[in-house]
């Protein structure tokens, strides 16, 4: 039998007709209508400063093997949210108490996001903890800065504050998103938008993100400052990047890594370097911890960006296709328009018409962009994994274990539904 199983998604075209969504033995996917051959296609991007090939065959994803980074470390003992389950917590509380507004109004909309049901993945504070702890090794000699050295305590209270300094920064940059998508939905309930209107929620992001300022600038860390202030910077980048690109642009890979980088693995990488100098660690340390987050962030993307035709609007908390349908052209398609440079023309055309958005799905299900973009996620995931099993060693206990949860994170964002 051609198809394995019957996908979990089922849908009516906007033009009425209906798709299916296959998921193959070989992991083609294909959205049913057609099963015309595929063709070999190969591609070299310029990904973030390094030349990268994509190609049909995975050789070239500079050895790293598709599968599952198999190391003996990493073995899972544990969940990784659970490890730091008892801090998620505290840290829930935290940002409740931090977003408290001397105007009622405000406070209620500062808090939204913030109540239990609605508090999200908590993806990257639980990252954060993690690296917390995988970094907990001794500086060497040069490193350590004397007197002014916090107690282990006192770091750890430090290295809290930027998970929820970043989950401020996150949870200001969905507020405006928001707002700027014209969504009525986030994360299963009515968008802060919908519900208080355009101008409250700006103002309840904007304020979220004073309040992320304020508890950074108490950091005393000029360094961390910087690099938090770049991640703002880099989000509002990475926005306009996707608002504002050319035909030519919403048809380049390289552009579509840049925005990837800028809206989603800036926040994550740049918090994991924070989490690292706030602990005196080495520039090599740092540089590691950042490319754990640069990595993770970017397979954490390109997975959501396949979600986005695979998953089910329930699991996404949104609806499925948002991305085609609002015109962004994300790395399957991208893919796709490799095999079938046909579908240039479809793109150019916009997707204002829902018969365009069922024909570029016939050449995205015909084509192996799905699968070549869950290569590439793979392949960040796996280079995420190598960062953290290029640490310093370490023989305590707890280090390693944060370490293994951190390898198992990579493999989660790569196999997770929603
Ligand atoms: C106010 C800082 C600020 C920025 C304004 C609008 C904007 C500029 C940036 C948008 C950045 C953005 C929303 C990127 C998408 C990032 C992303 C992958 C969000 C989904 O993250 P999840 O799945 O969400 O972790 P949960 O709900 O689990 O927290």
């Amino acid at each position: 039998m051609l198809f394995s199983r019957i996908s979990r998604i089922q849908r009516t075209g906007i033009s009425g007709c209906r798709w299916f969504l296959f998921h193959r033995p070989d992991h083609h996917h294909q959205f049913f209508r057609s099963e015309n051959p595929l063709h070999p296609t190969e591609s070299t991007q310029k990904v973030l400063g390094c030349r990268e090939t994509f190609s049909r065959d995975l050789p070239a994803l500079h050895g790293f093997s598709h599968n599952i980074h198999h190391q003996s470390s990493s073995i899972v003992e544990q969940d990784p949210f659970s490890l730091v389950a008892d801090e998620l917590s505290l840290l829930a509380n935290r940002l409740q108490s931090m977003v408290v507004a001397e105007v009622p109004k405000l406070a209620s909309a500062a808090e939204y996001l913030f109540k239990m049901g609605v508090e999200g993945k908590r993806f990257r504070p639980t990252v954060l903890l993690l690296m917390a702890t995988a970094l907990n090794v001794s500086v060497p000699e040069p490193y350590l800065s004397g007197p002014g050295d916090v107690s282990t305590k006192e770091l750890r209270a430090r290295q809290q504050s930027i998970a929820e300094i970043t989950e401020m920064i996150h949870v200001a940059s969905l507020l405006h998103d928001d707002v700027l998508d014209d969504a009525d939905t986030r994360r299963g309930i009515g968008s802060l938008n919908f519900v208080m209107g355009n101008k409250l929620a700006v103002l309840a992001g904007d304020f979220l993100l004073s309040r992320a300022c304020v508890a950074l600038a108490a950091l005393k860390n000029t360094e961390v400052v910087s690099l938090l202030a770049k991640v703002v910077e880099h989000l509002v980048t990475g926005e306009t990047m996707q608002m504002t690109s050319t035909s030519q642009q919403c048809c380049s890979m390289e552009y579509y890594m840049q925005k990837t980088y800028y809206k989603t693995a800036s926040l994550i990488s740049n918090s994991c370097k924070a989490i690292a100098l706030l602990a005196g660690q080495t520039a090599e340390v740092a540089m590691l911890a950042y490319e754990y987050g640069r990595n993770l962030g970017l397979a954490f993307q390109l997975m959501d960006d396949i979600l986005d035709f695979t998953g089910t609007s329930a699991s996404l908390g949104k609806g499925s296709l948002s991305d085609i349908r609002h015109g962004i052209i994300t790395a399957p398609m991208l893919f796709a328009m490799e095999e079938f440079p046909q579908l240039h023309a479809v793109v150019d055309q916009g997707f204002d018409d829902p018969a365009n958005v069922d024909l570029a799905l016939e050449y995205l299900g015909k084509s192996r962009g799905i699968q070549r973009a869950r290569e590439l996620a793979t392949k960040h995931a796996n280079l995420a994994a190598a960062a953290i099993d290029s640490l310093p060693e370490s023989n305590d206990e707890d280090v390693r274990k944060s370490r293994r949860a951190l390898v198992d994170l990579t493999q989660r964002v790569i196999t997770r539904t929603k």
